[in-house]
């Protein structure tokens, strides 16, 4: 079987961040059909938008913060369920077979060779395995796993061709532009200065981070716009598109 491809979605592109759980199927539909029309193995994470971190706010819940009470955690992770129930039937309507597993850290504790297994046998069978953003148990209680650190997680295992992430920007910007830088290195990215957003995780200075570290790695990581459709397909597909690529 060909190497995978990890296509994170990100959670501004399906939902709609200024409205609390207000998903965009016709954008989601419209990766859906690129992924499905493609012959990639793909495998899919998705983040937690207007869903996952609207409660995650009104928690007190984040990647730095552990959850309170036992209620903010299953508030939290219901909104992310409510999210991938969304997805997978509009992922189902386009000829795309979901198999959402959950939670990931339990999974991760399977070992590397067997989870490797154990996904490329749903690849084979045309499943498309599915993943999003969680609340785990750390050490120092609950916290927010941002689903930028689950892509990293399985492009360890899966040793993918690429890792695409669908933003809701044409990909990465010169500081303070609008002028797309088109080749970033890991050390370049080590030496960048980005804000880090007001998600309860990362926002884009964990992508870069986790880029730098799969590009390290080996596959190339690509950042690409989710409203663009043909340019999703041609970097889903490794052909040239307009984003950031990240080699090393
Ligand atoms: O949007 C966040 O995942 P991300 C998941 O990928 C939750 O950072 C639970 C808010």
């Amino acid at each position: 079987m060909a190497r995978p491809v990890i296509v994170k979605l990100g959670g501004s592109v399906i939902t709609d961040k200024s409205k609390p759980f207000s998903y965009r199927s016709d954008v989601v539909s419209a990766l859906a059909e690129e992924i499905a029309s493609s012959d990639e193995k793909a495998l899919v994470v998705h983040g937690g938008g207007s869903f996952g971190h609207t409660v995650a706010q009104q928690q007190g819940v984040s990647s730095d913060v552990a959850a309170a009470n036992a209620f903010a955690v299953s508030k939290t992770r219901a909104a992310m369920s409510e999210l991938n129930s969304l997805l997978c039937k509009t992922m189902m309507e386009n000829k795309l077979y979901p198999y959402t597993f959950s939670p990931f850290d339990a999974v991760a504790k399977a070992g590397k060779a067997r989870v490797w297994q154990w996904l490329r046998g749903l690849l084979k069978s045309g499943l498309t395995p599915v993943t999003f953003g969680d609340v785990t148990l750390r050490p120092a209680g609950l916290k927010i796993l941002s689903g930028d650190l689950i892509v990293l997680e399985l492009a360890k295992i899966l040793e993918p061709e690429r890792c695409v992430f669908a933003l809701d920007a044409d990909g990465v910007y010169e500081e303070g532009t609008r002028v797309i830088i088109p080749e970033l290195s890991p050390s370049k990215i080590r030496k960048m200065q980005v804000p880090r957003g007001e998600d309860a995780t990362g926002g884009m200075k964990l992508k870069l981070e986790v880029a730098a570290k799969i590009a390290a790695l080996g596959p190339l990581v690509c950042f690409v716009s989710g409203y663009r459709r043909n340019e999703f397909s041609k970097a889903l597909r490794g052909l040239e598109f307009y984003g950031t690529i990240v080699r090393s």
